[in-house]
């Protein structure tokens, strides 16, 4: 009965928008009401005891003790790391906070010998003995200390003691602590959010002061635009952003924070306050945001590639009720001419929300259904949440029961309601929980499952729970591993869900495929698991223009493979703002519609035959530059470079062009974020670089660095091409990516001033990880010389065994200048040296026979 409620409850919650009453703001919260304007006592502020300084031979960790006139004594700990880096920890003598480094850090931390240097009795330098190194760190002993981290000899980031708390007793381990950010001119980070870029400022003073950002994994359906309320995932980074100095703080800590920015002033600040867990400060100086990116994703990891389906388009309801439902799906889809590579089984495919089981009644027979799915050449894409339903006749709760759910402290298995009804989740901090968990992937366990299932679907892992009087979530008082509180670690809880399900497909495919998870929940680091999307956002303009913002955030901070539900999940999208949406979707790493149940249903072929047009030429144009998106994360791989960037990426000068992405350097999408537009401004960035406007028959060169006003249509959103590029794109329409995968290429040379272009292409088997094994990939550059009209390919590195590349046509593009009006002259080549069609010269064997290989193009 009271799960009957409860259910209610939710149920009726879905017809309206965010309840506020479930989801607190700061003046909720104790803590948080506590510490946001706090002024700790001068006899509670801390100095640094720098007489007692020592340097750890081994470590290089520096300690200096930080007492204040109430005798608490603290431990400061500074570790100078290669590569502009800087580890800063405050501990208690006996510090029982838990550390979060073996889990989401990925680099062997290398720690610079360093020595100190007074410059008088109440100041020191700590500098490396190998002065190549940038970093500095200045400690003034105060009271309060201040902690200066220079690089270049610039003040970048201040860490000043006078907003520094520590508690340390049994009820309370909030701590506090106030970071600027000197030369910056704006803040960014701070993902994820549905917010612009500019993190503006949260706390003017003043009554309508907005809140802060929040991080506490929630379960935020129906969330806000434009506000700092928690979502789903949590990256407690702050980037304070000048061309040239810029510099990043990284707080690995994955509990409750909340987080006051002032971003458009002098020395922009963060002032974080942080309810539990260790005080861990990464320190990331740039100078560049491509340095930043180096450095974080150096520390937390890289996605490795996708198989290649997986960046084509999935298709996603909330529900397909029946497998006849899938099956129709797949096929109309494939009669109306949309290309897709992946339909999605969301949770009426279980029996009752049991995972691993199917419905019963609806999906009786899931391997015809998948033979089918498969005939059709597409593949599927299933939901598996975190909660097991309690019941003594379900195995995979029986085989969980005893020692792999996450418990009170009593010993008793943490209970409470989900979608199953009682339901109890797996602690995916013991290891043979996680294991245990990934075993149900196997084609064994998971009965039904074929390989034709290519990829998993992890929700509600924040955790959600049925519960509205705790948030939504998992209490803090729940054990991990009979110790650590969830409270302290809630944040990563979808991390280690994710963390195990790329286990379990790495084992059911013997560790030949790459797996594909998409997950709603996660952190810093989970982009070496899986790909994210933006949750239960809605189908308002507002919504559509946040995924901009958002996804290129997420791909600042490592988190690549990032997309949103196209048309809104909650919420029926007028037909202008649903094809809008496919047009700005289709430059977003990750590709997917998506509806509630309360939507109306959306797939492609049910509308009036203009707008299938529209959206039929979203997700063609977006099929054919798959090439660019997968060159891209083979590049993300090795560097750790975003799929999509801010334009401040390349062109330092444009700050908050929030509407505006570049894929790579070369191909720069907008949206159209409001209705009834005719005209829409652009950026194009680069003092004298041209763009040439590629969504239109005629391409026309418009010329850089300003704001240009410009025709649209419904037709497309513009999306431009840098002067300089060579773009590969698979011009022949087929059904899906993979149906591509031996397609000749069209080669777009899209000269500059100077007539020259460049540009890279990588190609692989597409599904192993023979790339990262083997090194068996072709990697070419190529670059176009107009005077002898030739292309010539080099191959970067790699073996190429096997694999080919073979060339349809090259279409040249250049800027003309006649009669005071610049045009576009394009000229197609479909020939060689004597007249050999380019479709007939395989790239792959020449490069193998010599790495360089010259086209003439006739
Ligand atoms: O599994 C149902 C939905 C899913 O479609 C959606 O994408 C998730 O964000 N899920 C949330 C559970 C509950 C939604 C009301």
């Amino acid at each position: 009965m009271i799960r009957f409620f409860l259910l209610l409850s939710v149920l009726s919650a879905t017809t309206i928008a965010i309840d506020k009453t479930v989801f607190k703001n700061c003046s909720r919260v104790e803590f948080c009401t506590k510490y946001r304007n706090f002024e700790p006592n001068e006899k509670d502020k801390y100095s640094a005891d720098l007489k007692s300084l020592t340097i750890d031979d081994k470590t290089n960790v520096v300690k200096v003790p930080l007492k204040n006139d109430n005798g608490d004594t603290l431990n400061l700990l500074i570790t100078l790391l290669e590569g502009n880096k800087v580890r800063t920890q405050i501990q208690e003598p006996s510090t029982t906070r838990f550390d979060l480094s073996d889990i989401i850090l990925v680099e062997d931390l290398k720690s610079l010998p360093v020595k100190k240097s007074s410059i008088g009795p109440n100041n020191v330098y700590i500098q490396p003995i190998d002065t190549s190194n940038n970093q500095r760190v200045y400690i003034e002993a105060g009271p309060p200390f201040v902690i200066t981290f220079t690089s270049d000899k610039e003040k970048r980031v201040v860490l000043d003691g006078n907003n520094f708390v520590m508690e340390h007793t049994s009820k309370s381990q909030v701590f506090t602590f106030k970071v600027s950010f000197p030369q910056a001119d704006r803040l960014y980070g701070l993902h994820d959010h549905a917010y612009k870029m500019n993190l503006g400022t949260t706390n003017n003073g003043s009554a309508n002061t907005m809140d802060p950002f929040r991080f506490r994994n929630s379960d935020a359906w129906g969330y806000e635009a434009n506000s700092p309320m928690a979502l789903y995932g949590s990256r407690p980074v702050v980037i304070g952003y000048k061309p040239e100095k810029t510099s990043a703080i990284f707080l690995l800590n994955a509990a409750e924070q909340w987080i006051d920015v002032a971003s458009d002033i002098d020395n922009p600040y963060a002032y974080f306050i942080v309810e539990k867990g260790a005080f861990d400060l990464f320190t990331l100086l740039g100078p560049t945001p491509k340095d930043f990116v180096r450095q974080f994703t150096g520390l937390t990891g890289r996605a490795h590639l996708p198989q290649i389906w997986a960046l084509g388009y999935h298709q996603c309801r909330f529900s397909y009720k029946s497998q006849d439902d899938v099956k129709t799906v797949v096929a109309l889809m494939g009669q109306n001419d949309f290309p897709f590579d992946v339909i999605y089984l969301d949770g009426d495919h279980t029996d009752d929300y049991r995972w691993f089981h199917w419905n019963h009644t609806t999906y009786t027979d899931p391997i015809e259904m998948f033979n089918n799915i498969s005939a059709a050449g597409r593949l599927a894409v299933s939901i598996s949440d975190p909660h097991i339903k309690v019941e003594d006749t379900y195995d995979v709760y029986i085989g969980a029961k005893e020692k792999y759910f996450t418990k009170w402290a009593n010993g008793s298995n943490y209970e409470a309601d989900c979608w199953p009804g009682k339901s109890s989740w797996i602690d995916y901090m013991i290891p043979e929980a996680s294991d245990y968990y990934a075993s149900w992937y196997s084609y064994k366990k998971f009965n039904g499952s074929t390989p034709t299932l290519a990829g998993i679907w992890n929700d509600m892992n924040e955790p959600a729970v049925f519960d509205e009087t705790i948030e939504k979530t998992m209490p803090w008082e729940v054990l991990h591993m009979g110790k650590v509180p969830h409270g302290e670690i809630h944040n990563i809880y979808g991390f280690t869900h994710v963390r195990s399900t790329h286990k379990g497909l790495m084992d059911r495919d013997n560790g030949l495929k790459r797996p594909f998870i998409l997950t709603r929940s996660h952190f810093a680091g989970s982009q070496r698991y899986a790909a994210m999307w933006t949750g239960d956002n809605s189908a308002t303009w507002e919504h559509f223009a946040n995924t901009y913002s958002e996804c290129m955030n997420a791909n600042m901070m490592g988190m690549v493979f990032c997309g949103a539900d196209i048309g809104g999940f909650i919420g029926d999208p007028s037909d202008e703002l649903l094809q809008r949406w496919y047009q700005g979707a289709m430059w977003l790493p990750f590709f997917r519609g998506h509806s509630s149940r309360e939507a109306k249903r959306r797939e492609p072929y049910l509308f009036s035959k203009e707008v299938q047009a529209v959206l039929r030429k979203a997700l063609k144009t977006r099929y054919q530059h798959i090439p660019s998106f997968y060159t891209l994360f083979f590049e993300h791989t090795r560097t750790g470079d975003p799929i999509i960037r801010p334009l401040y990426y390349d062109y330092p000068e444009v700050y908050d062009a929030d509407t505006q992405v570049l894929v790579g350097t070369d191909i720069m999408g907008v949206a159209i974020t409001k209705p009834g537009v005719n005209q829409t401004e652009v950026v194009l960035p680069g003092a004298n670089q041209w763009w040439y406007r590629a969504d239109r028959e005629f391409i026309d060169p418009l010329l850089g660095d300003g704001k240009l006003t410009i025709d649209v249509d419904i037709n497309s959103s513009p999306f431009f091409y840098r002067a300089g590029s060579i773009i590969f794109r698979k011009d022949r329409p087929r059904d899906t990516a993979v149906a591509a995968i031996n397609d000749s290429y069209t080669v777009y040379v899209n000269c500059d001033q100077s007539q020259n272009a460049a540009g890279r292409l990588y190609i692989d088997d597409y599904f192993s990880f023979d790339y990262a094994n083997k090194d068996n990939y072709l990697y070419i550059n190529a670059t176009y010389d107009n005077v002898e009209k030739t292309l010539t390919l080099e191959s970067i590195d790699g073996d190429s065994t096997g694999l080919d590349a073979v060339f349809e046509q090259v279409v040249i593009n250049k800027v003309n200048f006649t009669e005071g009006v610049y045009k576009t002259q394009q000229d197609v080549f479909t020939k060689s040296y004597d007249g050999i069609p380019l479709s007939e010269i395989s790239i792959g064997s020449a490069l193998r026979k010599n790495n360089k290989y010259t086209m003439k193009l006739m």
